[in-house]
């Protein structure tokens, strides 16, 4: 099959809420969304997940633009595939650029679906047909407002509550709430702001019964994470630190972590998305889906990949109205009491509305055959 027309288009849009992470603020959101058609008509879809700084990781909005218009899209136009899993290889000469990469990869696999009526989730090889949510909160300069959030998501039914933590903004804030949350899954997020001098810090939340630790260290650190790891009993789920299956097997080799969260586009798309959940699974790692505060877009390819059986943890795959006052998809994602049903419907098993997401279009690019 083939792509005969690729529209980038770049998309604006303003969460309901700032949300702060160990690396800074974001409120408003701008993304390229990508409409890939093949020769039968048939329409692919996917988000390409930067912010518009490169904070969280090395890849940005407007960066990402430049490495689709210049490098991927022409080239992918140009070839012939069979399987969305070519174009992995395909791409592997340019360095990096996953978050670009995957961006395509999603579209493929949602025309590759498509093709044979089937869904999404189907077409990865998922088994569930329901899967568990969780939330992630950001870090508040008010205690009370985090409570507040985090009681306003324990009455939605969330199944698991992630908390943001940095350095002055840690053990406080968990033993707070575990005061008033004793039982409650509850995990934190640190988004790499700590070092091994932090191991007698990091110890102290030992005591709070955390589900985990997501990234508590740089990404490049796995070594140190392996030795952190024998410090806390608190399991460590790498996060930041997995861009490929070499860096999966190397962090498993070393223990750098018992649990990983996978953000499809950080890795660089959902065939090697596949091959890390195959090697997780023999390998007894457990996973769960991570988010990039998307539209529903990226949403909607998160919960198809929650559906593979290595998910066994609840993900970020929030409601459409935990982001925005209105979301590109129709219907929205809508979370029941913690839980998603995995749609069945061909492909991301979700429309997108071309009218909401021209309100949202700053500017789009048409590439034909
Ligand atoms: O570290 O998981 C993260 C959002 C942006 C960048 C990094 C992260 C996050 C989140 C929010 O935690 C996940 C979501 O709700 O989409
Ligand atoms: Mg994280």
């Amino acid at each position: 099959m083939k792509f005969q027309e690729i529209t980038m288009h770049k998309v604006s849009m303003r969460m309901k809420n700032p949300f702060t992470t160990s690396f800074g603020t974001e409120q408003d959101r701008s993304f390229v969304i990508i409409e890939a058609i093949d020769e039968l008509g048939n329409i692919g879809w996917g988000e390409c997940v930067t912010s518009d700084s490169p904070l969280y990781i090395e890849e940005f909005t407007d960066g990402s633009w430049v490495m689709l218009e210049q490098f991927l899209v022409p080239l992918v136009l140009k070839h012939e595939w069979e399987h969305p899993d070519e174009l992995a290889d395909l791409f592997s000469p340019f360095k990096r650029n996953n978050l670009a990469k995957a961006v395509i990869d999603a579209a493929a696999w949602d025309i590759y679906a498509k093709r044979q009526g089937i869904s999404l989730a189907d077409a990865l090889g998922g088994t569930k047909k329901e899967i568990e949510v969780g939330v992630s909160l950001g870090i508040e300069d008010d205690m009370e407002k985090l409570l507040t959030n985090i009681k306003e998501k324990v009455d939605e039914g969330y199944k698991r509550i992630k908390v943001k933590i940095k350095p002055g903004k840690d053990v406080e804030v968990v033993k707070e709430i575990r005061e008033h949350y004793p039982a409650i899954p509850l995990m934190v997020d640190a988004n790499s702001a700590y070092t091994l001098d932090d191991i007698d810090l990091l110890k102290q939340l030992d005591p709070y019964n955390l589900m985990m630790i997501e990234q508590p260290l740089t990404a490049g650190d796995l070594i140190d994470h392996a030795e952190l790891q024998k410090h806390l009993e608190t399991p460590i789920c790498l996060d930041e630190s997995i861009h490929s299956y070499d860096d999966a097997r190397k962090a498993i080799q070393l223990g750098s972590g018992k649990i990983i969260n996978m953000k499809v586009g950080r890795v660089g798309g959902l065939s090697i998305m596949k091959k890390i959940h195959d090697l997780c699974e023999e390998a007894d790692i457990p996973m769960w889906c991570g988010g990039m505060l998307e539209s529903g877009i990226g949403r909607a390819h998160n919960i198809a990949v929650t559906s593979l059986a290595n998910f066994t943890l609840p993900g970020d795959t929030a409601s459409s109205s935990r982001y925005w006052h209105e979301d590109i998809i129709e219907p929205e994602v809508l979370v029941h009491n913690g839980i998603l049903q995995v749609p069945s419907e061909p492909g991301i098993g979700y429309n997108v509305s071309h009218e909401k997401l021209a309100k949202y279009t700053v500017y789009k690019k048409t590439f034909n055959l």
